[in-house]
């Protein structure tokens, strides 16, 4: 608990607050509009209308003004007013950019601009001579990753078609599987989203698959290769595949290999606009959104980004994320940069 000083004590009031005899609906009500700033007259009329009497309303006005939750709400409030104020800032400057919705590709990056440029800055970008330096790159297809580790046994998800909240419910969706087996599996499915090898089923830190980084050159002076254990994710999957709306609480790397994915991005600022959220879940999905369910959507600048073969995405720390599979994918993934990458950035829009 955060410490307050206490209040000093004060001499009993002469007159104290009516007591609170409207419902607690009705207590919560007037609260939530009070807070919300909704002009008085109306507020007025609404409880005029529902049958509670002039003087019966000033008096509950007055003692829900006076309570102690109240007043400590209109101070949390101030604070989150002005952390609003600082998202909205960050939303219409964004708006001013010639092309607000593109997320720059470039090539030739050295750590220092990286890091300077888009790490610091949090913004995403397309890093397009990466992945295409690594030895994986062109030897990582099916037929060569289920030769070289087909008898490795790895954890998959499978099922997640008949479950709603099939990413949520990874770990219990999970069984262990022949890594051969799994390449068939996904070779005959065509377009599914009901099996996955995904970043939770930590796959890469297995010993059976710890040649995997045989295949990759990490760029000079942005990750350490001495911390790879625990921070990379190996995902395999047919085309068809669906990571729902959510964002992670580090940075990543984010290497294509095989096959085109596809990324619904949405900056940490306009986290208010994605509403609802179930811990680092959104319950919005940017490909077919419930406007009436969730009406501030419409005002969210998605970005757009297909990743082909060889392409490399950042994605920064608090970034919204959706995420298909157009075809057969292969990709590697990594969170251990060599700059501050723990973050506190857990439950943004949870109420
Ligand atoms: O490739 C995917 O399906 C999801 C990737 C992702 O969301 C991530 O790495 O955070």
């Amino acid at each position: 608990m955060r410490r307050l000083r206490p209040p000093r004590r004060r001499r009993p009031r002469a007159r104290p607050a009516a007591p609170l005899t409207l419902s607690p609906d009705w207590q919560l009500w007037i609260a939530d509009n009070l807070l919300a700033g909704a002009p008085l007259d109306e507020l007025l009329s609404t409880l005029l209308r529902h049958g509670v009497p002039r003087p019966e309303i000033d008096a509950q006005l007055g003692a829900i003004r006076a309570s102690p939750a109240f007043l400590a709400a209109q101070r949390h409030l101030r604070a989150a007013r002005r952390l609003d104020l600082v998202a909205r800032l960050h939303q219409q400057l964004d708006a001013t950019r010639s092309l607000p919705r593109a997320i720059e590709r470039v090539a030739g990056l050295d750590a220092e601009r990286f890091f300077d440029r888009y790490y610091a800055t949090n913004t995403p970008v397309v890093l397009t001579d990466v992945v295409t330096a690594w030895p994986a790159f062109g030897r990582w297809t099916p037929a060569y990753l289920k030769e070289r580790f087909g008898d490795v046994e790895v954890m998959a998800a499978f099922g997640r078609e008949s479950d709603p909240d099939y990413d949520l419910h990874t770990p219990a969706l999970s069984r262990p599987v022949r890594f051969g087996d799994f390449v068939d599996r996904v070779l005959a499915a065509g377009e599914s989203n009901d099996l996955y090898l995904v970043a939770n089923n930590r796959n890469s830190d297995r010993d059976g698959l710890r040649a995997l980084f045989d295949d990759v050159t990490l760029p000079e002076g942005w990750l350490d290769p001495a911390r790879l254990q625990g921070s990379t994710a190996f995902w395999f999957g047919p085309g068809g595949t669906v990571t729902p709306m959510h964002h992670d609480t580090s940075n990543i790397l984010f290497g294509n290999l095989y096959g085109q994915k596809r990324f619904l991005l949405v900056a940490p600022w306009e986290t208010a606009l994605l509403q609802s959220t179930r811990g680092v879940y959104s319950l919005v999905d940017p490909e077919k959104p419930d406007l009436e369910r969730f009406p501030g959507f419409a005002r969210a600048t998605v970005r757009e980004v297909v990743l082909s073969p060889g392409e490399m995405l950042f994605i920064p720390v608090g970034w919204w994320h959706h995420v298909r599979a157009l075809s057969l994918s292969i990709n590697l993934a990594f969170t251990n940069f060599v700059r501050d990458n723990a973050f506190d950035w857990f439950r943004p829009g949870e109420r």
